[in-house]
């Protein structure tokens, strides 16, 4: 009795064994396909990239990153330069705003990073005809005022490459968009892993190139903490080259008094409502705009605060142009940053969305229009920006508490 038991016991374990293992092997099968399959991805992607430049050779192309470029973008573009190299291609790399965290100051100080500002004045009478192709890299040209001028000079649109969800219809002759990849950077070193640039210890330039993917791909992906696999896989191949002295003098730059200024401001605004932390942080110079990430990035680190947004209006003296300008932190996974905006702040009146964002982290920007300008009048000043701050504030709570918002039909 007990010995029949037994064998069926076992035979029972011996089949649940059996299908186990035939599962393990399915699994190990897909995973085994899965791997494949994304790698036969990148030697596509790959192989039409390289098709793509070689039939722009010997042109002059500019690349246009965001305004207030991030270490992502600033890296990015360069690794781009340096591929576009091979094929003759001289590349421009652009920015319509200005350097303003300290740590990206200190990155294109300390690597002499070839990226250039061209601002609203330089804008109008610069000559765009000598570029025979737009690239645009980490972006999708709706966070930079060049964009729209260098589609107006009809260059056109020959590659894009970015992490951020899709803001509009992008007509390139080659787009690698991955909204699900963390970093820019490291579809850039996939790029150089693959082939398409021979990195060399010896040469100095590209040791301070594989500093700055190193630097973007560790500033998007919060310190590697919300890295994946293939973050972790890139940053493994630039351990090789990069100079971890020189990304720590980067990383010790110190903020500026006026940037802890804001910081301060920030904690004294906040209001806290169901897990959200929102502060105003009134004006602001154009300078210190990325102050308000920065700002945003200390708030989400309050206990019970999974969201954080901080905004205020950035005032450029040159040309007299104001924004509200604001960033969101969230640590909540199941909060889309870019879907949040969106959905907060809507669009303006030609469709644009006001904002958008990627994995955790998200931005807007909205022009102050009519409003514009600086007054003497500081009563006016003050009310200029309660009117902004009050609509924002309105326009988040509607989505923080929706309920109050409810018509009741009782
Ligand atoms: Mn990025």
């Amino acid at each position: 009795m007990s010995s029949n038991l037994n064998t069926s016991l076992e035979r029972r374990l011996a089949s649940k064994k059996e299908i186990n293992e035939k599962q393990l092997e399915a699994v190990d099968a897909s995973q085994f396909n899965l791997e494949t399959k994304r790698s036969s991805d990148l030697t596509k992607i790959v192989g039409k990239l390289r098709q793509t430049l070689e039939k722009h050779r010997g042109e002059k192309q500019i690349v246009v990153i965001q305004d207030f470029p991030d270490p992502d973008a600033l890296s990015s573009a360069w690794t781009y330069k340096l591929i576009a190299a091979n094929y003759e291609i001289d590349c421009d790399i652009v920015y319509g705003g200005t350097l303003s965290h300290q740590e990206n100051i200190a990155l294109v100080r300390f690597t002499g990073l070839p990226a250039q500002r061209v601002e609203g004045n330089g804008l109008r009478g610069k000559d765009w005809s000598i570029y025979q192709g737009c690239v645009l890299i980490d972006s999708q040209g709706t966070n930079s005022q060049l964009y729209s001028a260098i589609e107006k000079a009809r260059i056109p649109l020959i590659v894009a490459i970015d992490h951020h969800s899709k803001q509009k219809d992008l007509d390139a002759e080659f787009i690698d968009l991955r909204p699900q990849t963390r970093a820019t950077a490291t579809i850039l070193t996939q790029y150089i892993q693959e082939g398409m640039l021979e990195f060399d210890n010896s040469n100095n330039e590209h040791v301070k190139c594989a500093t700055s993917l190193m630097h973007g791909l560790r500033s998007d992906t919060n310190r590697l903490m919300q890295a994946k696999e293939e973050d972790f896989i890139a940053a493994a191949y630039l351990s090789r080259f990069y100079d971890s002295q020189l990304l720590n003098a980067v990383l010790q730059s110190a903020r500026s008094r006026r940037v802890m200024d804001v910081i301060e401001r920030a904690l004294r605004n906040r209001i806290i409502k169901k897990n959200f932390s929102v502060s105003g942080v009134g004006y602001l110079r154009y300078e210190d705009r990325d102050a308000i990430p920065q700002a945003a990035d200390f708030l989400v680190t309050e206990e019970d605060i999974h969201t954080a947004v901080v905004y205020g209006i950035v005032h450029n003296e040159k040309d007299d142009k104001e924004l509200v300008i604001g960033s969101l932190r969230t640590t909540k996974l199941t909060l889309d940053p870019d879907e949040f905006i969106k959905q907060t702040l809507g669009k303006d009146t030609q469709g644009r969305f006001f904002g958008g964002g990627r994995y955790m982290a998200g931005g807007f920007e909205v022009p102050v229009g009519f409003l514009n300008g600086f007054n003497d009048n500081s009563e006016y000043t003050k009310l200029k920006w309660e009117v902004f701050d009050t609509q924002i504030k309105q326009k988040l709570m509607r989505l923080v508490e929706p309920e109050d918002n409810v018509i009741s039909t009782d």
